[in-house]
């Protein structure tokens, strides 16, 4: 009885040793794929914002990258975004700080790509929403543009995780040429040209059969269109100063005539002056 019970013992003893080998075993295992699940598995997400905007061509426009790591402690970030080179320029990348090391930060105009890559090798755990930093772009040419994520991968819990890209996350920017100024309508031309006969005299006698040559003088506040000249029913319009008309005088002796000269300027406005003469005998 004695040994049996010795027996027993020792085979309690080894199935306890054995016992706690597996529960070791196992317990390692669920630690590391807990580990490995936290970092993997939890939904961590980028934000873009403003998630839209209206820029005018030549004018800077930023838009700020953040993240949400939910419980994870992000230790590194590696992104590459991707905006529109046709109608942008990136003009930098500011990180937000709140990692200590910059490893990469570049700007590919060719590929319209910025890639950036930090790392947080301190001992401040950073977690929950946090800003990455701040892309600023100019307005080049009228269209419309995307910044959107090309890859993105963070570092949690010393594993690396690539983001799946989620295509919601992106930012829209519409750029547009400055609104052409309408120029005020110039004032409407109330004022009355001025006209004056300066040639031949009021009540002058003149020569029977001749060729006369009637001149007159118009100013406007705008500017004289043309002046009508009329003389014993004939009629003449000259467009351009000085003014005259050359009116052939009838052979009808100690005869009186009307002459006029109606001045126009091109709002339509009119002055005129007349004068009379008489043929001699
Ligand atoms: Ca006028």
């Amino acid at each position: 009885m004695k040994f049996k019970n010795r027996k027993i013992l020792y085979l309690i003893i080894g199935g306890l040793i054995l016992l706690l080998a597996i529960w070791l075993v196992a317990s390692q295992i669920k630690k590391q794929t807990e580990t490995r699940s936290k970092a993997a598995g939890e939904a961590v997400t980028f934000s873009l914002t403003p998630a839209s905007q209206d820029v005018v061509i030549g004018n800077t426009f930023q838009i700020n990258v953040s993240l949400d790591a939910k419980t994870n402690n992000i230790t590194g970030v590696d992104l590459t975004l991707q905006y529109n080179p046709q109608v942008s320029d990136a003009v930098s990348f500011q990180p937000a700080g709140n990692f200590n090391t910059e490893l990469i930060k570049t700007i590919d105009p060719a590929t319209g790509t910025v890639r950036f890559a930090t790392v947080n090798t301190g001992t401040t755990v950073l977690s929950g929403v946090m800003p990455i930093g701040t892309l600023t772009l100019t307005g080049k040419s009228q269209g419309s543009g995307t910044l959107a994520l090309q890859k993105a991968q963070i570092t949690a819990s010393g594993i690396q995780t690539e983001i799946p890209l989620d295509p919601t996350t992106a930012a829209t920017y519409t750029v547009s040429t400055l609104p052409t100024p309408t120029s005020p309508a110039p004032p409407a031309d109330t004022t009355k040209p001025t006209v004056t006969i300066t040639y031949p005299a009021d009540a002058s006698v003149i020569s029977r059969r001749s060729s006369l040559t009637i001149t007159a003088t118009a100013t406007d506040d705008v500017g004289v269109s043309r002046v009508v000249f009329t003389a014993g029913g004939n009629s003449f319009t000259d467009t351009t100063a000085p003014y005259s008309y050359a009116w052939s005088v009838s052979g009808k002796p100690n005869a009186t005539y009307t002459i006029t000269a109606t001045a126009f300027d091109q709002a339509g406005n009119s002055a005129v002056d007349t004068v009379q003469v008489k043929t001699n005998k």
